[in-house]
């Protein structure tokens, strides 16, 4: 029996916004952590070069954070409406594609997630390529579990790294029906280029707690915070 595709194919894009809520800090907003941290020095591949343990320790403090925090209702409604097409309850298909580097998504229950910008909960060994699990600090003289090289660095894609997944990300953006971007400011490429992508053959929505800043590149928004407009958009 040829499989028919589902009557809806939604990506989503997630931001930090999305996990505000839940306790982690964005980045772009007045209290985020570029005010606090210097782009150069902690989310560059030279920056990690010229001083390994302050790069270490800024991923270490957010790994820690992480530990201490939940899921929120918005993600948790992602989770519901990837449940509900594995049920069969939903006609659809949900990929969730998140510039977060936290595992919210997951710890809400979403199996469809894709990390374009890495995981914080994995390493990644420069000499033989392994990415363990990382769950306490990992630090520029621990050794690699799999070639005991002190050659591990955060599983993280930096300021001029390739993002990762992109021919799957690029693949599903194709074939999709409906992107929305939830808590993204639409800053950062190629994820923010993503809309532009779409726009000519899907329905575009944008959940943020302010108004996109060119609304133009969006059929609909929906303005407030993600754990109010997500759940309302999901039902
Ligand atoms: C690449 C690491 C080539 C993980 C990050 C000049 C022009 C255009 C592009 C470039 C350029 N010069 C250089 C570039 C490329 C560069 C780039 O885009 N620079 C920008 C700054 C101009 N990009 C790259 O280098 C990328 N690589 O391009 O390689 C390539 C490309 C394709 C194919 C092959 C090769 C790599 C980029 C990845 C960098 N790594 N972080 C980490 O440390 O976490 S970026 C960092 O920004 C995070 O990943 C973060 O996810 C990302 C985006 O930020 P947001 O998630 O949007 O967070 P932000 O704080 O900005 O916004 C939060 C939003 O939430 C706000 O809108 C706020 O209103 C909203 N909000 C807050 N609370 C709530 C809420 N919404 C709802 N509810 C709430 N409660």
């Amino acid at each position: 029996m040829t499989q028919h595709p589902p009557a809806e194919r939604i990506v989503v894009l997630t931001g930090a916004g999305i996990s505000k809520e839940s306790g982690l800090e964005t980045f772009r907003d007045a209290d985020g952590l570029w005010s606090r941290h210097n782009i150069d020095d902690v989310c560059t591949p030279e920056g990690f070069l010229r001083d390994p343990m302050l790069v270490s320790r800024f991923y270490n403090g957010r790994r820690a954070e992480l530990a201490g925090v939940e899921p929120n209702a918005a993600h948790r409604a992602l989770a519901e409406l990837e449940q509900a097409a594995r049920d069969g309850s939903w006609d659809g298909e949900l990929l969730i594609v998140t510039q977060n580097i936290d595992d919210l998504h997951e710890r809400a229950g979403s199996r469809n997630v894709v990390h374009m910008h890495g995981e914080l909960r994995r390493v990644r060994c420069m000499s033989c390529g392994a990415t363990p699990e990382c769950q306490g600090d990992c630090l520029p003289q621990t050794p690699c579990p799999a070639c005991r090289h002190p050659t591990l660095r955060p599983d993280i894609v930096w300021f001029g790294e390739i993002p990762m997944h992109m021919a799957r990300i690029d693949a599903a953006l194709a074939a999709c029906d409906r992107f929305v971007t939830i808590g993204t400011s639409g800053t950062v490429y190629p994820a923010a280029g993503f809309v532009a992508q779409v726009r000519d053959h899907a329905d575009t929505l944008d959940i943020n707690l302010e108004a996109p800043a060119i609304p133009t590149l969006f059929d609909r928004t929906l303005v407030g915070p993600a754990t109010r407009m997500v759940p309302r958009w999901v039902a």
